[in-house]
């Protein structure tokens, strides 16, 4: 095979056309992994690269549903199952109207490196619909997670394939598709994670990726010499991860000057403390209002995106989290990152990052956590639901907690490690690539041709 990035990706875009953000994806694992190829002939002549981009299986289904005013609706369902080479597919399921088959692949993709990452044994997988649960009654979302598991329960199961939650898919829905999983198979068991605590889901599963995103952090700025505490903190988004990202940076002494949503952000320059981060979850999680109400009640500024304003031109932050979408840091936002003195980037959300941002973000000497290794933290603790509920037990809030805190300190030790091996030192996105690729491309090897 050639070793040449560009006539890898050349291949990887007539094989699936029209898939821009998959295209994204893999061109920066092949970065940084087609320099170190030469020193690995056995991967070349496994083909390991072209084998690691191709889904060991795509599902695609018709899920039809009637809403509360007796229209029947029919929406797109998907499973990826990307590749189970070190323990079942793994990962989560969104809901959200952008969804197409090539975001599904890029996040399904990524999946693989990350799950690897955690040290458990995880394969990678994603999936969901282009359903969007905005605006939808409690019995429509149930109508519809019902249609959806009504195929998905073929393809599934506890030592087959464990979808999670992502974009729109969060407690409410995990409930109505493990009650729907539950009937049509007659088992109880850990088929789904992010279940409620009482009825098997792992205690801290809500808190993971937001928590682990700035235990990442604060492996980070260790090595630098830096603590969260004092520091101003740029958070988006306001949803799941979010909100748990902004818990833990107050808990640890840090300020959270800004959230948002897909319409806008906040800016408080006090500081969003917990009685307001309480406020914003029962906003978000009961209520399912939006970010702008937050100025009503709390003061403070609000910004619409459609100005052409972002929260990543907010200045007086050291700290930046993105934690809302794919693609929502591009370069000119970047420019204002570097601009306004933010020392680290800790991407809570999925490739949150153009290439252009993180590469403008990394040449100025920024510490910068690609998702795949420092959002690791909910996936992996969903490993610890699947390990409770296998072994019919559970583990208290600060066992869990402190699991996490391990395995967030190890995955920054894989990056750091693999990034001194071969000169790399402070690429957390070569780090991160290589370190998760080594285990799965080795135990495809060790699998033989399949
Ligand atoms: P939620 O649905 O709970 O929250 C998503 C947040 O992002 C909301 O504030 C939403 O705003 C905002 N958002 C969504 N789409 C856009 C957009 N196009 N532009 C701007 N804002 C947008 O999802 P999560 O918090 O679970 O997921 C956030 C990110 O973290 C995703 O990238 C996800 O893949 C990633 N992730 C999630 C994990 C998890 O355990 N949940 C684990 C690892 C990564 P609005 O309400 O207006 O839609
Ligand atoms: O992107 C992700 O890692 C998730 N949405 C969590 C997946 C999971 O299986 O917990």
């Amino acid at each position: 095979m050639s070793h040449s990035v560009s006539a890898f990706m050349e291949q990887v875009k007539a094989k699936n056309p029209a898939e821009p953000t998959f295209h994204q994806a893999v061109q920066e694992v092949a970065e940084s992994i087609l320099p170190i190829y030469d020193q690995h002939p056995e991967f070349s002549q496994a083909r390991i690269l072209e084998r690691i981009v191709e889904p060991e299986r795509v599902l695609m289904f018709r899920v039809p549903w009637v809403d509360d005013s007796g229209n029947v609706q029919v929406n797109r369902g998907y499973r990826i199952e990307m590749n189970s080479a070190i323990g079942p597919y793994k990962g989560g399921l969104r809901f959200h109207p952008s969804v197409t088959l090539g975001i599904l692949k890029f996040l399904a993709f990524e999946q693989v490196f990350k799950n690897s990452l955690t040290t458990l044994p995880m394969g990678g997988g994603k999936g969901g619909s282009d359903f969007d649960p905005k605006g939808k009654s409690d019995n429509e979302v149930m109508a519809f997670c019902q249609a959806f598991m009504s195929e998905l329960f073929r393809h599934i199961g506890p030592r087959t394939d464990v979808p999670a939650g992502d974009i729109g898919v969060g407690g409410r829905e995990i409930g109505y598709l493990f009650g729907m999983y539950k009937k049509l198979r007659n088992e109880f068991s850990g088929v789904l994670t992010g279940k409620s605590p009482d009825w098997g889901g792992s205690l801290i599963r809500p808190e993971a990726t937001g928590y682990g995103n700035v235990y990442f952090a604060q492996e980070m700025l260790a090595t630098k010499g830096h603590e969260v505490k004092g520091r101003n903190a740029l958070i988006s988004g306001s949803g799941n991860v979010a909100q748990y990202c902004a818990e833990k940076v107050i808990q640890l002494g840090g300020k959270v000057i800004t959230m948002s949503d897909s319409d806008g952000f906040i800016v408080d320059r006090d500081g969003i403390n917990e009685e307001k981060l309480a406020w914003i979850m029962e906003l978000k999680n009961e209520k399912r209002g939006r970010i702008s109400e937050y100025t009503e009640k709390f003061g403070g500024e609000y910004g619409d995106r459609s100005n052409g304003k972002s929260e990543w031109y907010v200045d007086g932050c050291t700290l930046a989290f993105p934690c809302a979408t794919q693609n929502e840091v591009d370069l000119n936002e970047a420019k204002a990152i570097v601009a306004n003195g933010i020392i680290a980037v800790s991407e809570g959300a999925n490739m949150p990052c153009t290439p252009e941002a993180f590469a403008h973000i990394q040449s100025n000497g920024l510490l910068y956590a690609p998702g795949k290794a420092s959002n690791a933290g909910g996936v992996a603790t969903s490993g610890l639901e699947m390990a409770q509920n296998a072994a019919f037990t559970y583990w208290t809030r600060e066992e869990v907690d402190l699991k996490l805190h391990n395995i967030m300190k190890s995955i920054h030790s894989q990056c750091t490690t693999t990034c001194r091996k071969y000169g790399k030192e402070g690429d957390y996105v070569f780090g991160a690539n290589v370190a998760g690729f080594l285990k799965v491309a080795n135990s495809m090897l060790a699998q033989g041709v399949v």
